[in-house]
């Protein structure tokens, strides 16, 4: 290994020099930044990944991505062995890495290799994938660079979706038990369990959809898809990446925020809609009504769903395992108000990122985790599937129960447990309208959402924000979060929070009231606020 640090540090110090001396932190999701900014930080996470892949004695993912983010923005975030992201301890380490200056590169990995105790001989394995934007083949070269420089093995899976990565890694890692790690195994596996359950057209459910792919690697992947299931859906792809730019106007993000459909997809009353974002892990669907009216069906509308779906299926089995959801702060206040009380289903609240959530939902049997902004999965406990496995034998049991316990097991097939998948996640959804036999307007009628916005604040220095209770309030700057609770008091069924994001340099507020005008208002007036308490930049919201 010191050889390979010689040679990772003969190219620290030329052909991946720090150009810059812009601090990138491993955030909500891996490292985000301009594009151009991420060379060095890819050679770096490429060493990283092999010393981590070292220690775990397992293929560690590494996916270059910067999801929802715009165009020229890109990323890099590893993924540990069983698909879930990289454990915490490891952000500030990976931090650290990619923040150091060229010539501190030696000193830095030996006191990785030291602290974590890492066996230099163990050999190492990567798995790598990238999204579609301009910089991400470049990107994809600096962490090979990065990874061959350390000694590492790799594999190179070119375009893929995050979830398909963080996929593969779970296969490889569980020789082969979770799946084949191939774009065939996984349209295999997802599609097989799909067409056993899926009943094409039942009562007021149809078989077409129109698909925004946010002009991403979701497009180019759907029609792999398509040709699994091309019989079964029919499936209209819109923003598929031959002429718009990724996330610009469309996608999962811009849909759920401005709570309108995306360019490019005219709305025909009646017909399923839906988004995804820049790299495939987020869905949000969407319809109009007889009146074109638009109506979301966010993160929260597909949680309450899916729960639903999966608690009948349980009581119908006569299983009593423990099914829990996991929202953040962002959920809307029905949607809690209906899990907890129509479904009685506990619900937990953490903050945002998928890895709080992912977290959270391994603490129950079943755990359907979702933001709001459509990033989810369903996690199943080991003693939950293999209670649902025996309950498909059980004699004691009647044949119907029998039968349920058989499609819940199925249905297991069907979910990428590993994180928020938004192929995966349109193939459940499907599945459970049609088992139903309802349209989305049958889907939508569980609650009724409280009209909410989203806005986001610039400011000098976001960090200045602190939070706590799952980001529901804010510890600093002082004053801001009495100044909060005292607008949020003048509106009825108010609700407000802000929070610095983890992917974009901004703060987001979000606020909910009984009125669309109110809950504009609430929001603009919460967002002056932190403009003038937190440094704000450029355009105040008032
Ligand atoms: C990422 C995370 C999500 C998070 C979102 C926004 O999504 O994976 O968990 O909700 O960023 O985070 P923030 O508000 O901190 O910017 P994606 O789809 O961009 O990977």
């Amino acid at each position: 290994m010191q050889k390979n640090i010689q040679l990772i540090c003969t190219l620290s110090k030329s052909k991946f020099k720090k150009k810059h001396s812009k601090v990138i932190q491993y955030g909500t999701a891996g490292f985000r930044t301009k594009g151009e900014d991420l060379e060095h930080v890819l050679f770096r996470m490429g060493v990283l990944a092999v010393l981590r892949s070292k220690v775990k004695k397992a293929t560690i993912g590494v996916m270059i991505t910067a999801s929802h983010n715009p165009e020229e923005d890109n990323g890099v975030k590893l993924v540990d062995p069983m698909g879930e992201m990289l454990e915490s301890s490891w952000e500030s380490i990976a931090t650290k890495l990619a923040n150091i200056n060229d010539d501190d590169i030696a000193a830095e990995l030996n006191t990785i290799i030291q602290q974590e105790n890492i066996d230099e001989n163990q050999p190492a394995n990567v798995f790598f994938a990238r999204d579609t934007r301009p910089s991400s083949e470049h990107l994809a070269s600096a962490l090979q660079e990065g990874i061959t420089a350390a000694g590492g093995n790799f594999q190179n899976f070119g375009l893929l979706t995050t979830p398909q990565l963080h996929y593969m890694v779970r296969c490889i890692n569980t020789n082969n038990n979770y799946g084949q790690p191939t774009e065939d195994g996984y349209y295999n596996k997802l599609t097989a369990a799909f067409r056993t359950l899926y009943k094409q057209g039942n009562k007021n459910y149809k078989a077409s959809l129109v698909i925004d792919a946010a002009n991403g690697i979701g497009a180019i992947q759907t029609k792999l898809l398509i040709l699994h299931i091309k019989d079964l859906l029919h499936i209209e792809l819109r923003n598929d990446g031959s002429s718009g730019r990724l996330n610009h106007e469309c996608g999962a993000d811009y849909v759920k925020v401005q709570q309108k459909p995306p360019a490019g997809i005219d709305m025909k009353p009646g017909t399923r809609c839906l988004s995804y974002d820049g790299d495939a892990d987020r869905i949000v669907y969407y319809y109009a009504d007889k009146d074109n009216t638009f109506h979301l069906l966010d993160g929260d509308k597909i949680a309450t769903l899916v729960a639903g779906y999966l608690k009948n299926l349980m009581s119908d089995s006569g299983l009593t395992l423990n099914l829990g959801l996991v929202q953040t702060a962002y959920a809307n206040g029905s949607s809690t108000d209906y899990i907890t009380n129509k479904l009685q289903v506990p619900v937990a609240c953490v903050p945002t990122g998928v890895k709080h959530l992912h977290h959270r939902a391994l603490e129950f049997d079943i755990g359907v985790y979702f933001e709001a902004n459509g990033h989810g999965t369903v996690l199943f406990s080991d003693k939950a599937t293999q209670t649902i496995s025996n309950a498909t034998k059980d004699t004691s049991k009647t044949e119907a129960q029998r039968k349920s316990a058989s499609c819940l097991l199925t249905v297991i097939d069907l979910i990428n447990q590993t994180v928020g998948d938004a192929i995966s996640d349109m193939l459940l959804v499907e599945l459970i309208l049609s088992t139903q036999g309802w349209d989305a307007e049958q889907w939508n009628q569980a609650y009724i959402d409280l009209p909410n916005r989203q806005l986001k604040v610039k400011v000098k220095d976001r960090s200045v924000i602190q939070t706590t209770d799952a980001e529901r309030k804010t510890t600093a700057p002082a004053g801001l979060q009495e100044a909060i609770d005292k607008l949020v008091s003048g509106y009825l069924k108010g609700r407000s929070f802000v929070r610095p994001s983890g992917t974009e340099d901004v703060v987001r507020v979000y606020a909910e009231a009984d009125t669309r005008v109110n809950a504009d208002k609430l929001a603009a007036e919460v967002g002056a606020v932190v403009y003038d308490l937190a440094g704000g930049q450029g355009e105040r919201p008032l």
